[in-house]
């Protein structure tokens, strides 16, 4: 077909029925002969958000002010939340674990998204998200439960309103999307955020969710938490678009990135989008641009298809220690404050992992419950045949 064919004309005169007509569209760029330039499209602007640079340094004019008490309640929860991290990593390796998503590295994304949420607001989340779920209020040791395998682990703790954590990737999102969709008709104020990682961005049901939360003018906040890898799949491969962010705008959903390794880009960036959430403005997109520093999960090695190279840049990128430069500077920390925080914190998952030992117990008889309502035949053979077993060699 000739490229000429795809000239717009316009719509025929006697055409009358003024529901149907199409808006004007802007003049479409041409080549010099006149045919349609597809080269000039522009696939939409996408605007990035940076305040604290790579030298934890507030980028002139756009300090957001947040005070001194504020910087060190988010600091206090990215350190936290590594140090949960480096010890599940020993308690996987030394077999207390089943598995466990690292998250080092993306602790301002994680603890950034879920700032500005009150408990009346609801939060879905992906499987890397422990730091935004102890912020939540989820208990450490109860986190542990859920990371071991026992099913206690995975149900959110009362007055926590989160949603269980989906290892599907993407699954979280429908239903974040309709909760809001149910809040806005039930005309409440609060809001929905969901997260999920580039590689979920892939999934049809994430794109099937942003048309309708756009639609429905839905109050929730999609976060892809963009660490620049889904297992051993780099971004490129994923994906022809260089920002994510610019899928929102298809849908008509506000978009925008953000350097998620800026806490205070993510709270200034998660305010305003759960404001607008609340206000009945309808979704936003936010791209928190980060990386995945450690493994994909414990059941991964890293090595074998990525080189270290691609590793190091980002090491200079902590987010932590981006903060912490800015909080010397103004005077909200000072010399031997983050080794305290850091030690305090350690002891507070120690604390966790004792509650933890003390209270899982494994039960092997349950492996058979919460399946079916009514067992099928074959299975009740083989569960009476395994508790034989446990019978035989004395196990309760
Ligand atoms: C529907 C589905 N397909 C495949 C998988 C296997 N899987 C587990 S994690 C993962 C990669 C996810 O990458 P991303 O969404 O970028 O999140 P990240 O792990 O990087 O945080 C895949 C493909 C899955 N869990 N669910």
């Amino acid at each position: 077909m000739a490229a000429d064919q795809f000239i717009p004309t316009d719509p025929p005169e006697e055409h009358t029925d003024d529901a149907a007509q199409v808006p004007p569209i802007p003049a479409a760029p041409r080549t010099p002969t006149g045919c349609f330039n597809t080269r000039a499209i522009d696939p939409g602007r996408i605007e990035c958000l940076q305040i604290l640079n790579a030298s934890g340094h507030i980028e002139q004019g756009m300090d957001p002010g947040f005070s001194d008490e504020t910087l060190k309640d988010v600091h206090r929860a990215m350190v936290l939340s590594r140090a949960f991290d480096a010890r599940m990593l020993t308690m996987q390796r030394q077999g207390e674990m089943g598995t466990f998503a690292p998250n080092v590295g993306q602790e301002a994304c994680m603890i950034g998204q879920v700032w500005p949420l009150t408990k009346d607001d609801w939060f879905a989340p992906s499987y890397r998200s422990f730091g935004a779920q102890i912020a939540r209020g989820w208990p450490m040791d109860h986190l542990m439960k859920l990371w071991a395998g026992y099913h206690e682990g995975f149900a959110p703790p009362p007055g926590v309103n989160d949603y269980p954590f989906s290892i599907v990737i993407g699954s979280q999102v429908p239903p974040a999307v309709g909760t809001a969709m149910a809040m806005r008709r039930a005309g409440r104020s609060e809001c929905v955020v969901v997260n999920f990682g580039d590689g979920a961005f892939s999934q049809g049901a994430v794109a099937e969710s942003l048309n309708f939360a756009a639609v429905d003018k839905a109050p929730v906040v999609f976060v892809c938490e963009n660490n620049g890898w889904a297992i051993s799949t780099p971004l490129h491969k994923q994906t022809e678009v260089d920002a994510l962010a610019v899928r929102g705008l298809g849908y008509g959903v506000p978009s925008i990135r953000v350097d998620g390794n800026d806490i205070l880009a993510m709270m200034v960036a998660m305010r305003d989008a759960c404001d607008r959430a609340r206000s009945g403005e309808g979704p936003t997109l936010i791209e928190a641009v980060t990386f995945r520093m450690s493994l994909h999960t414990t059941a991964d090695d890293p090595t074998v298809y990525r080189d270290e190279a691609h590793v190091d840049p980002w090491r200079k990128r902590c987010p932590i220690a981006r903060l912490e430069t800015l909080m010397m500077k103004q005077g909200a920390m000072a010399e031997g404050d983050g080794e305290a925080i850091r030690a305090e914190c350690d002891q507070l998952v120690l604390a966790a992992r004792d509650t933890f030992r003390a209270e899982a117990a494994a039960k092997p008889r349950e492996v058979f419950d919460h399946l079916y309502a009514s067992m099928p035949e074959s299975l009740a053979r083989q569960q009476d045949e395994y508790f034989k077993r446990l019978d035989r060699k004395g196990i309760e």
